[in-house]
């Protein structure tokens, strides 16, 4: 028995001329190649193990088994030699539906690359499933893909696991699987077969005496991977996975711009506060610096005034002096002249008694002023 490893990288790097095909010691061309596919724990090595001999390790729990791809010892089946391949089911509780798929087109590219075709494919479903949902679904579209239409004709979809179920209740599923455009009707309907498999080797046997003669045919992954050197990653099965890891990576790239956006505004906002505090702080430095200097200026003018107000209360309080002076010694002449005149005398005015008139009557016209 061989056992098939593929590290996650080499299908990645196909088409797959540059790697070492391990298939190619598989089996003579004259074999028949079947491979059994389905989700984890669908009964897919339990199967292999029942009709060819292997020893195939069989889950017992919860946890997905078969890890890598795995063939079969050689058996005979009417007339023909028939091998198995064993691949690992999608939703494997340990590796991502990427790497599985990755294992499972790694092989398919590198063995056909080498000459050796599928005969056909099993794709394993438990009728003791109540609700074939959204993953089963998408697994059986994956392998849909990895299929093409075209070979449709070459896959046999098996239901296993009928001992679990009330006959009639594992009838009437089996029924919708077959009729419900959500499930294998568009498959059936394009050439694929629905078979029971009911645990022994005799049904394993009848199920892949329907496949055995089967002209093999290339599935759409190999001619996309080998014949038109596509890289894994372009391929239409990886497509249906990266729909979904798109979805999820939009998702998480929405969550990673919804932060960001909010990360920015929040920083915008504390960035505009910060701006209009230090512009406030500004405004009221500048309007401090202008009601500083206005004070100054108004205390300055205010000196200035008053400066300008006491000279000119000094230069009038002179003028009115002055003039006062000036009106007494018009008075005082007036008055000398008047006396002069009225005791007709002429007066030298340098004369004392000139002087003595002149000083009395600046008394009294300063008594009377006053
Ligand atoms: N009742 C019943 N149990 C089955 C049948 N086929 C498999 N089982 C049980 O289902 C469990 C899983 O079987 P496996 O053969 O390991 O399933 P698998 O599809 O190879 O699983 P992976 O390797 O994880 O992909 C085991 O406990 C089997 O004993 C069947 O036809 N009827
Ligand atoms: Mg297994």
């Amino acid at each position: 028995m061989l056992t098939l490893t593929y590290p996650s990288s080499i299908p990645d790097l196909l088409p797959a001329d540059t790697k070492e095909d391990a298939s190619a010691a598989q089996s003579p061309n004259d074999e028949v190649i079947i491979a059994v596919m389905g989700p984890t724990g669908s009964g897919k090595s339990t199967f292999i193990n029942l009709v060819s001999g292997a020893n195939f390790e069989v889950g017992d729990d919860l946890e997905s088994c078969t890890t890598a791809v795995a063939i079969s010892p050689p058996f005979q089946l009417d007339g023909r030699s028939v091998i198995l391949v064993d691949t690992p089911g999608f939703d494997d509780s340990n590796m991502s539906d990427t790497d599985i798929l990755r294992l499972i087109s790694g092989y398919l590219a590198t063995s056909y690359k080498k000459g050796r075709m599928l005969a056909g494919i099993l794709y394993f479903h438990r009728i003791s499933d109540f609700r074939m949902g959204g993953i089963s679904r998408r697994n059986f579209e994956i392998f849909r893909e990895l299929c093409g239409e075209t070979t449709l004709k070459n896959i046999i979809i098996v239901t296993n696991m009928w001992a679990e179920v009330p006959t009639e209740a594992g009838k009437r599923r089996e029924h919708q699987l077959e009729t419900d455009d959500r499930y294998f009707a568009p498959a059936i309907v394009a050439g694929a077969k629905l078979l029971q498999h009911h645990n022994t080797k005799e049904s394993a046997e009848a199920i892949l005496t329907q496949i055995v003669h089967n002209t093999p045919l290339p599935f759409k992954i190999q001619q996309e991977v080998v014949d038109k050197k596509k890289y894994l990653d372009e391929t239409a099965a990886v497509e249906v996975l990266s729909n979904d890891a798109q979805v999820m990576e939009e998702r998480h790239k929405r969550e990673m711009e919804e932060i960001r956006r909010k990360m920015a505004a929040e920083e915008w906002i504390n960035q505009g506060r910060a701006r209009r505090e230090k512009a406030k702080r500004e405004v009221e430095a500048e309007q401090q610096r202008i009601n500083d200097q206005g004070l100054h200026e108004k205390l300055r003018k205010d000196r200035m005034n008053q400066k300008v107000e006491a000279r000119l209360r000094e230069e009038l309080r002179k003028l009115e002096k002055k003039k006062r002076k000036e009106e007494e010694e018009e008075e005082v002449s007036r008055r000398l002249e008047a006396l002069e005149e009225a005791w007709g005398l002429k007066l030298d005015m340098g004369s004392p008694i000139a002087i003595i008139l002149t000083l009395l009557m600046v008394a009294v016209i300063d008594f009377s002023s006053h």
